[in-house]
């Protein structure tokens, strides 16, 4: 089928609003590049952006082995993160999703911009105003939640919904590679891990981040927040379920999953 990046994004909207899975793009579409798949993706965002949703900040994923492993992918890839997509409470609604997963992230709060090629670790913590202990929500568009890289790029890196814990936290408070992580589902201890999981130490995420962001003319913007990427993999949930996420040192987020 000849490649229109604008219907590929047009299709990519509709399931995403539409909470239906899809068949793989590059199982149907010859050709399609990364650089393609980061077209589409921002061109799927820009939709809801003129439906009045704003930017607040990007996502990386896929900065663990555990997590590339998991999906057979073998490198990290970047989203956007909308304002529709942050839960102001920790309760998950299934609304408007298909077979969602969570897990366990360190978020970055800018007060600065960042851009450039060339971006440090120095860079990022002289622009970080807090850290925040976070948990993620993808849900992959694809059906089986199984994709290509090109695919998961497309459809935003998976992203669905995201939660910050009301405590934010002093970039220097503690060494966030050494943060220790246990997630809980229903009690049961389900993943563990440690901020090492990202890239060696989260800031390195970001120093990606911000460079993979040069790339496709866009910076991280004062006021915005960065996910660095799941610490563990993620687990999927279903209404009912619980989810205690404990950081070391960070308090803890109590998730609840309902219809
Ligand atoms: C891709 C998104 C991964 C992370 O933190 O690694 C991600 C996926 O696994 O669906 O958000
Ligand atoms: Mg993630």
């Amino acid at each position: 089928m000849a490649l229109s990046l604008p219907s590929i994004a047009d299709e990519l909207y509709r399931h995403q609003t539409a909470a239906t899975e899809l068949k793989k793009l590059t199982l149907r579409y010859e050709g399609l590049t990364v650089d393609d798949a980061y077209e589409i993706q921002r061109l799927t965002m820009q939709r809801y952006m003129v439906e009045g949703a704003r930017l607040v900040g990007w996502k990386m994923g896929l900065t663990s082995k555990a997590k590339q492993r998991s999906v057979g992918v073998d490198e990290p890839i970047f989203g956007h993160l909308l304002s529709t997509m942050e839960l102001e409470r920790p309760v998950l609604s299934m609304q408007g999703l298909i077979h969602p997963r969570v897990e366990p992230e360190i978020a970055f709060v800018f007060r600065s911009r960042l851009e450039g090629p060339n971006v440090t670790a120095r860079d990022v913590w002289l622009a970080t105003e807090c850290v925040v202990p976070a948990v993620e929500v993808i849900d992959s568009r694809y059906e089986n939640f199984s994709f290509t890289l090109v695919d998961v790029i497309a459809d935003n890196a998976s992203s669905a919904r995201f939660y910050l814990a009301d405590q934010a936290y002093s970039p220097y408070a503690f060494r966030l590679d050494e943060v220790g992580v246990v997630m809980r589902l229903n009690g049961d201890v389900a993943q563990t891990g440690a901020g090492a999981a990202v890239l060696g130490h989260p800031v390195r995420s970001v120093v990606e981040q911000v460079r993979m962001l040069t790339r496709f003319g866009a910076a991280i913007e004062p006021g915005m927040v960065v996910l660095t990427g799941g610490i563990t993999e993620a687990i999927y949930v279903h209404p009912g379920d619980r989810v205690e996420i404990a950081f070391a040192g960070m308090g803890a987020i109590e998730l609840d999953v309902i219809d």
